[in-house]
């Protein structure tokens, strides 16, 4: 038997069994392993799910991330480990229904930002507060700000917990951090778009919290509420706002994306033999890159940008595809943006942080 009070629950052994399920698309399995997880723990069940549910299926279902960012596994298999792990999460607290403190604590309204649809990290932390004792409003991926507020005047829910893992995302999570505020609600912000520590959901007035455990036993000291008011408008969070670059790159980025793919063709020889999907992708990595780019700038952060542009290379490389198709992006994006010194700050510092392999050399 093993125990999870004070001690390490071994999971390696079904983590490997679970990973094998999720890439063979065995649903039945994966349920069958995550169970058996469960009742290999001693003691109370709903500890024993927490830990499994965080300990063994929010790590398999990064590595899913990791391998399909290698090139290991397809976007198909990617889709159904991700249903897989759903299915898992759903199976757990269903057998623990019964074991289920009454809702004790208060309500929480756990939401995606709008625009972000990667829910199960969100669910997890749902699944996590309601095996503590909360009550939880569980409103999924891309909830509109508006209708957040309004469940929460609907609700009387005392916490919102906003899930993103995107970082292109941060400027509608400021949006929804500022409303829930404005209206007295505490925010505890949460997921990987809010950066190494949580830096970005401080920089945007939320709390931050590395994981569902973390959120939970922050809510169990007790969120101050904000002063009605507390919210303001971005420009007075986020000074650097009022030169206006943000603002442009936003407004002009059908634009810039438009040219930029003109130049990638014209600086990246192997473009112009590509078909309309391949165009139509390529038109997508530079909407993204722009996406990015606006981002860096809101948050006023150089590195958002770099680590962006570095992913994307190795995911490209991964996929055959040589990074430096991104220069001729990036050197278009400086030239368009000549004017606006903390963009070309933020494209140099990304092309010079792009660790291009020579031609003819291995990387
Ligand atoms: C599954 C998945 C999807 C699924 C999501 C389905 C679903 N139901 O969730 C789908 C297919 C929809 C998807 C789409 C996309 N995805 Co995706 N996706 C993933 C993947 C593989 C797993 C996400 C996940 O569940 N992780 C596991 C969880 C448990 O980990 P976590 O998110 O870090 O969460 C932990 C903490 O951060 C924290 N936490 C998270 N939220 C919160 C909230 C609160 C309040 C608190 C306190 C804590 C907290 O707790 C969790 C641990 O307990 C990741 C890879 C990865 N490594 O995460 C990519 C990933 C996030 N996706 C990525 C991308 C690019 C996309 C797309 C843009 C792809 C495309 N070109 O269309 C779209 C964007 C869609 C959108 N607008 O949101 C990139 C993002 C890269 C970047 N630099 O931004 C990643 C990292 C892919 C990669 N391998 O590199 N994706």
């Amino acid at each position: 038997m093993t125990t999870i009070s004070g001690e390490t629950v071994g999971l390696a052994e079904s983590s490997d069994r679970l990973w094998d399920a999720l890439i063979h698309c065995d649903e039945t399995h994966a349920v069958a392993t995550v169970r058996t997880a469960v009742s290999a723990v001693d003691g109370d069940v709903c500890a024993a799910v927490e830990h499994v549910l965080l300990g063994l299926i929010a790590p398999a279902q990064a590595r899913v991330g990791r391998a399909w960012a290698a090139n290991e596994l397809t976007v198909a298999q990617e889709h159904a480990a991700t249903a897989i792990n759903e299915r898992c999460v759903a199976a757990l607290v269903d057998a623990a229904a019964d074991a289920l403190p009454a809702p004790s604590r208060g309500r929480a309204v756990v939401a995606c930002v709008d625009g972000e649809w990667h829910a199960l990290p969100a669910r997890l932390v749902a699944e996590v507060l309601r095996l503590r004792g909360w009550r939880v409003d569980y409103l999924g991926a891309q909830v509109p700000t508006d209708h957040l507020v309004a469940h929460l005047h609907a609700s009387g829910a005392e916490t919102v917990l906003l899930s993103s893992s995107l970082p292109s995302r941060l400027p509608t999570a400021h949006s929804a951090i500022s409303a829930c505020l404005a209206i007295g609600v505490p925010v505890v912000a949460g997921g990987a778009a809010f950066g190494p520590g949580g830096r970005y959901a401080r920089l945007l007035k939320a709390r931050w919290a590395g994981d569902a455990a973390a959120a939970a036993d922050l809510l169990a000291q007790g969120l101050e509420r904000p002063r009605p008011g507390a919210a303001r408008l971005p420009d007075l969070d986020l000074p650097h706002l009022t030169d206006q670059e943000y603002t442009m790159v936003r407004r002009t980025r059908t634009q810039l994306v438009k040219q930029a793919l003109a130049d990638v063709e014209n600086g990246f020889a192997a473009m112009r033999s590509y078909d309309e999907r391949r165009r139509e992708r390529t038109a997508e990595d530079l909407d993204h890159i722009v996406g990015f780019l606006a981002t860096a700038l809101y948050v006023d952060d150089a590195e958002l940008f770099t680590t962006f542009v570095t992913w994307t290379a190795g995911i490209l490389s991964a996929r055959g595809v040589p990074p430096q198709c991104l220069l001729p992006a990036l050197d278009s994006l400086r030239h368009q943006l000549g004017d606006f010194p903390r963009a070309v700050g933020i494209l140099t510092a990304a092309r010079r942080a792009l660790v291009v392999p020579r031609p003819g050399r291995a990387a």
